[in-house]
């Protein structure tokens, strides 16, 4: 099979067809939940990675830039056949993309192997980046999302916290760290709750906060499923009850926090990007996100996507225009830029990317909720690393 090609690939040469697009081009493919229970996180990616083409660009370094897009509806058998063909058959120079935690990986050992970079734009699990020497990340970590929440809860009188995450490995790592760093200020986690990833419902699980009546409930839900949450927390009203809803900022995502209704109001919750946040980039990187798809938000996937985008046009005119991937992924080591959501760095140890993470409240601006960022810690790394750092 593979001999019977050379013949062929030999004639396309001389007609000069094969050879002179692939050594110019530099493949992206960016493999995401177009369709499925995450399709808003595909969705929110494909367009950010469009939107930064039609902005920056598709030339860089000398290179034309092409991005093949392919849906794994968050099938992880899918994303791992995909990440194979796009290897094998279109020869990409970078995979990119991974909506969820299991998809990213199934991936890397394809990454290791093939000495492909994969930049991870969405899942967020702590051990993702240890998984391959050619994973490199733009989203965050829920680590590092977390223990700001945990620290901010204790030092404005929240002494006892029910946690409610979704059952796999964000999730794990959202509670594990509130409940190490809320039990390190002299707070108490009394009880840890975990919802199915499928199809989850809230409702015997919000019943069962209601009995314990902690001071305040902690939530980590995926992006796409917090308007469900928010839904059934009004519901139940565990707000009349006296107990606080605290979060990371995948609950009250930007993508569904308007539709959340009055009931998100004052929701206290931490992540690394809001479509509020105060600078020009920002501004000018949501009116232009917006014009492009049709008056949509865009929210923290929108953003992963885009600083891959970012850091791979980057790492490119690092190493002029050589597509490498060993030379690719050495490149994205250290690369600092202002990305919309302030200040980041790809961290030269972990690959993971070091940002700002802010405190928010949900409030309404000009008749929409938004999450208003009110404190920041600067450049925080991914803690359950830099536990580990030598
Ligand atoms: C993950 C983490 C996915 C945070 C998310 O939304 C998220 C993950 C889809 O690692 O699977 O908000």
């Amino acid at each position: 099979m593979f001999r019977s090609l050379v013949p062929a690939l030999a004639g396309l040469a001389a007609l000069g067809l094969a050879g002179a697009a692939s050594a110019q081009d530099v493949k992206i493919g960016l493999i995401l939940p177009m369709t499925g229970p995450s399709s808003t996180t595909g969705i929110q990616q494909q367009a950010a990675a469009k939107l930064f083409m039609q902005l920056n660009g598709s030339t860089v370094a000398g290179k034309k830039v092409e991005l093949i897009v392919k849906d794994d509806t968050g099938n992880a058998d899918i994303t791992k056949r995909l990440a194979q063909e796009l290897v094998v058959n279109d020869k990409v120079n970078v995979l990119m993309g991974f909506g969820l935690t299991p998809l990213a990986l199934a991936v890397a050992p394809i990454a290791t192997q093939a000495k492909v970079p994969q930049v991870v734009t969405a899942a967020a699990t702590a051990i993702i980046t240890e998984q391959s020497p050619y994973i490199a990340r733009t989203s965050f970590t829920l680590p590092q999302a977390t223990v700001p929440m945990a620290e901010w809860a204790f030092k404005n009188g929240i002494k006892s916290v029910v946690t409610l995450v979704t059952d796999y490995g964000p999730g794990i790592d959202a509670e594990k760290a509130f409940a190490e760093r809320f039990a390190k200020d002299g707070g108490k986690v009394i009880e840890s709750l975990r919802t199915p990833l499928r199809a989850p419902d809230f409702a015997p699980f919000l019943q069962r906060v209601k009995d314990a009546k902690p001071d305040a409930v902690f939530v980590f839900v995926p992006s796409g499923f917090g308007a469900t949450f928010m839904k059934q927390f009004a519901e139940r009203e565990l707000d009349k009850a006296g107990i606080k809803l605290i979060a990371t900022g995948d609950v009250t995502d930007d993508d569904q926090l308007n539709a959340m209704g009055d009931a998100a109001l004052g929701v206290i919750n931490t992540h690394h990007y809001s479509a509020a946040h105060n600078s020009p980039e920002n501004k000018a990187f949501v009116d232009a996100f917006k014009k492009a798809n049709n008056g949509m938000r865009p929210n923290f996937m929108a953003v992963g996507a885009y600083d891959g985008m970012q850091l791979v046009y980057k790492a490119l005119e690092k190493t002029k225009g050589n597509a490498d991937g060993t030379a690719l992924i050495d490149a994205m080591k250290g690369l600092s830029w202002t990305s919309v959501r302030g200040p980041v760095t790809i961290d030269p140890q972990t690959r993971d990317i070091i940002q700002d993470i802010y405190i928010r409240k949900v409030e309404k601006v000009d008749g929409e909720l938004y999450n208003v960022e009110f404190a920041k810690i600067e450049q925080v790394k991914d803690p359950v690393k830099a536990a580990k750092a030598p």
